[in-house]
């Protein structure tokens, strides 16, 4: 499979009236971003553009949007005449049923695909490519091809795209951030890309009853200093308290071995009278899954849990016990 000309691939897009474009389903940043931006684009450009994905946008997402979204195939038009996959490698990696569809338009009835895409390997057979591996996101190549066309891109489309490189480099933190995505990037903030739109969503931290259940659960920080040991707990009414979920006290202890002098996080439960359940952090300081093993639990070297029946003082006494030998 030979990657085509941006020149190939704009004349093409320019030449058709109404696109269908597809990525990858529990679509991410990129997914959604490159998506969205190329679809808005090409309504500027006079060219009736959907999107379809298996799956809703997720909610961190949902700041970004577009006219035509359709999460099943009975709404899509049936005059597509342009598909456009973006993100995936695999037709598979769109759902069962937008495969078989896309199998039947693009194989048997010959119409015309054109994929975008950064992936390793990739496994669809015919088509119109633009392939790199090295772009830190599919937007990037999406911003390669737009930027070539006559009209310039509006400030929906480079937020979206902009979204794409933050997200795939989690903010230029992931080793696939090159010159190209900062380059893209400075010419999509100058284009009126909304930085702080897009880090208030991709980085938010939930509501202020979270905030509460958080404020609670580490105001019974117990820390043990010689053995770099953090443990927190939840009871149950912590939870009633502030109008809680167990969704919110997510990623407590992964939090805990963030500070400088903390190499274990336990984070405590209450799931029952005198039931806890335990969850275990460390960046190789110890093997967890061993320790884990002595409660009767399981897990990774860097992540394990178990479950207690007993007083929570006597877990603790048992926790510190158990790691000092
Ligand atoms: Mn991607």
């Amino acid at each position: 499979m030979n990657n085509s000309t941006i020149e190939e691939l704009k004349l093409l897009i320019l030449s058709k009236k109404k696109v269908l474009i597809i990525s990858h389903y529990n679509p991410d940043g990129d997914a959604i971003g490159s998506s969205f931006g190329l679809a808005n684009y090409l309504e500027l450009n006079n060219i009736e553009s959907h999107v379809y994905n298996k799956h809703k946008v997720p909610e961190y997402l949902s700041f970004l949007s577009i006219k035509n979204f359709h999460n099943s195939l009975e709404t899509i038009p049936n005059d597509i005449d342009l598909y456009i996959a973006l993100d995936l490698n695999d037709l598979e990696r769109s759902g069962d049923q937008m495969m078989e569809y896309l199998k039947n338009k693009i194989y048997e009835k010959n119409e015309t695909l054109i994929v975008l895409d950064h992936h390793e390997n990739n496994k669809i057979e015919s088509g119109h490519f633009m392939i790199d591996t090295s772009a830190s996101s599919t937007g990037i190549i999406i911003y390669r091809i737009l930027s070539k066309f006559e009209k310039k891109i509006d400030t929906k489309t480079a937020t979206c795209l902009l979204t794409t490189i933050i997200t795939d480099t989690s903010s230029f933190k992931n080793s696939n951030s090159n010159i190209e995505s900062f380059k893209v990037s400075s010419n999509l903030f100058q284009l009126g890309a909304d930085l702080q739109l897009i880090n208030k969503n991709i980085f938010k931290l939930g509501n202020i009853k979270k905030l509460k259940l958080r404020n609670k659960i580490h105001s019974t920080l117990l820390f043990v200093e010689d053995l770099k040991l953090a443990i927190c707990y939840a009871t149950n009414d912590f939870y009633s308290d502030t109008a809680t979920s167990k969704e919110d006290s997510e990623g407590i202890p992964n939090g805990l071995i963030f500070y400088d002098d903390v190499e274990i996080g336990i984070f405590i439960r209450e799931i029952g009278d005198d039931k806890w359940k335990i969850s275990t952090r460390t960046n190789n300081y110890i093997d967890l899954s061993i320790f884990a093993g002595i409660f009767g639990g399981g897990g990774h070297k860097n992540a394990s849990g178990f479950s207690f029946d007993g007083k929570l003082e006597n877990l603790i006494d048992k926790i510190i016990e158990t790691l000092k030998k």
